[in-house]
């Protein structure tokens, strides 16, 4: 890619004809294209995922749809993707290597953070036919622990007492739903893009709890006009920095406001479950199967677990990001053997995939290191992950009479990771949880005192359900594990592990 500067001005439309060489822009013209689909959350990951497998459809001429893109919470979309005309920058970076490509499938962008009516309009328009979504794990409302919908969640307690102005997503998709009843009757495939386990059949179940709170036909027109496929998404796309965007300008010559990164690879496993036309994504290279489950599992446990112990146990070894902690040998180690002794003997066989072959190509990405995904943004929610990362595999395996020595470690260090951040042992680091205060509040409250500490945090029962707390393996190798992580050398307790 050469360095040709064009000028200080911002990506838009407008430059398309003008971009630098080695910028590939999108070989179709979008000005006739149909706003088919929409999308909620246009964050850095959809960009560089369902957007561009579309734009790969488009620029092949194989569907002329283009995605709505919203936004119900910030970051909002008009000072970035609005003012850009939809356009933004997709780098692929691979060690020393990046490439370059303006993604054009995003036509028209909602931003409705301010309010739900934007975003309501935008989800009726009788021309979408699909709406993919990525609104992160706790976007559900759900209980991570048996996956119901959260009643007593703020934002489902306004739903339920203002339907018509919701503020969570299951909220808005079943008023959104409704208008649709009502106006036009047309169907609505649903599709769930985050990453958790059956995410379609969570999307459904909470969206058609609180229709059936309704009692006013809508649950018995979603369950005749609706569905709610499963999918598994992968890529690596860290949150974009301002470092991105200076690369862009000065590589680039042109300012770019919602420039996003990825690794190379990308993986769409997407159930065949459609209530109307939907792109043909598999001719992008998506595979469209009747059973995702099995593709979701290896994912979870195999990469995103890797992330997750990564990066708690990063944290405590002072690694900031993950290529880091992978470049680490006695993390490396621990890892690789957590995920090919206890992870992959719970996995079903996956349809073309070897889990050894898996495992290595995993730990190869992400050893990428041009990849600066921070341990701290992989930590974010991590109530929310835990459970389709760890606890999963950990209460299947305890249930056959296998050990869980070292899937329990990184749930341990997800404790030991929040009671560190709480005001008695010291605020070591901010820390982005839904149950970051509560645990703040038993840290504080009991000190160092490991037993207590784990009994209390093992007691949240939206994570952990009773049966695993009460556990007697898994909560002895927890306590234990916790009270090592908490000492003055962290990691021995890994040594102790490895060299056994
Ligand atoms: C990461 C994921 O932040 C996280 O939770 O583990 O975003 C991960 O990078 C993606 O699932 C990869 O597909």
């Amino acid at each position: 890619m050469s360095a040709a500067p064009i000028s200080a001005e911002t990506l838009g439309p407008s430059l398309l004809d003008r971009l630098p060489q080695g910028v590939q822009g999108p070989a179709y013209a979008r000005s006739p294209l149909v706003a088919g689909m929409a999308h909620l959350g246009v964050g850095a990951f959809h960009r560089c995922h369902q957007a561009e497998y579309t734009d790969d459809l488009l620029g092949c001429g194989l569907t002329r749809s283009g995605i709505v893109g919203i936004n119900i919470r910030p970051p909002g979309l008009a000072e970035t993707l609005g003012r850009q005309g939809g356009l933004y920058t997709r780098l692929v970076r691979d060690g020393d290597r990046t490439t370059a490509r303006v993604i054009g499938s995003i036509v028209r962008v909602v931003d409705s953070q301010d309010g739900p009516a934007p975003a309501l309009t935008a989800l009726a328009d009788p021309a979408i036919d699909i709406v993919t979504l990525t609104v992160t794990e706790k976007g559900y409302c759900h209980r991570p622990a048996g996956g119901a919908l959260d009643w007593d969640h703020p934002d489902i307690v306004h739903d339920l007492a203002e339907p018509l102005a919701p503020r969570s997503v299951p909220g808005l998709l079943a008023q959104a739903l409704e208008l649709r009843r009502t106006s036009h009757g047309r169907p609505l495939t649903l599709m769930s893009c985050d990453n958790i386990p059956a995410n379609g059949a969570l999307l459904e179940r909470v969206v058609a709890a609180l229709a059936e709170r309704r009692r006013d036909g809508l649950a018995e027109w979603i369950a005749a006009n609706a569905t709610f496929p499963s999918t598994m998404v992968d890529r690596i796309a860290p949150a974009p920095t301002g470092a991105d965007a200076a690369f862009v300008a000065q590589s680039l010559g042109y300012r770019d406001a919602a420039v996003v990164v990825a690794e190379p690879f990308r993986q769409w496993v997407i159930e065949a479950r459609f209530a109307g036309p939907v792109p043909p994504w598999d001719r992008a290279g998506a595979s469209v199967v009747d059973d995702v489950e099995p593709f979701e599992h290896l994912k979870m446990r195999v990469l995103n677990a890797a992330q997750s112990t990564l990066a708690y146990l990063g944290v405590l070894a002072g690694h900031e990001h993950t290529f880091e902690g992978i470049a680490d040998p006695l993390l490396a180690a621990f890892v690789r053997r957590m995920l090919v002794e206890e992870s992959v003997p719970t996995l079903r066989p996956v349809p073309g995939i070897e889990p050894a072959a898996y495992v290595k190509q995993s730990l190869a990405r992400l050893a990428n290191t041009a990849i600066r995904h921070r341990n701290h943004q992989i930590a974010t929610d991590g109530s929310q992950k835990i459970v389709q990362r760890l606890l999963d595999p950990v209460r299947e395996r305890l249930g056959r009479g296998q050990g869980i020595a070292l899937l329990a470690v990184p749930v341990a260090a997800w404790m030991a990771y929040l009671v560190l951040a709480s005001e008695r042992f010291g605020r070591r680091w901010a820390v982005q949880d839904p149950l970051a205060p509560r645990v703040a509040g038993i840290a504080d409250r009991i000190g160092r005192d490991p037993p207590a500490l784990a009994a209390a945090i093992l007691g949240i029962d939206t994570v952990f359900d009773r049966a695993l707390a009460a556990d007697a393996t898994f909560a002895g190798t927890v306590t234990r594990t916790l009270d090592g992580l908490l000492g003055g050398d962290p990691l021995a307790v890994i040594r102790r592990l490895c060299d056994a």
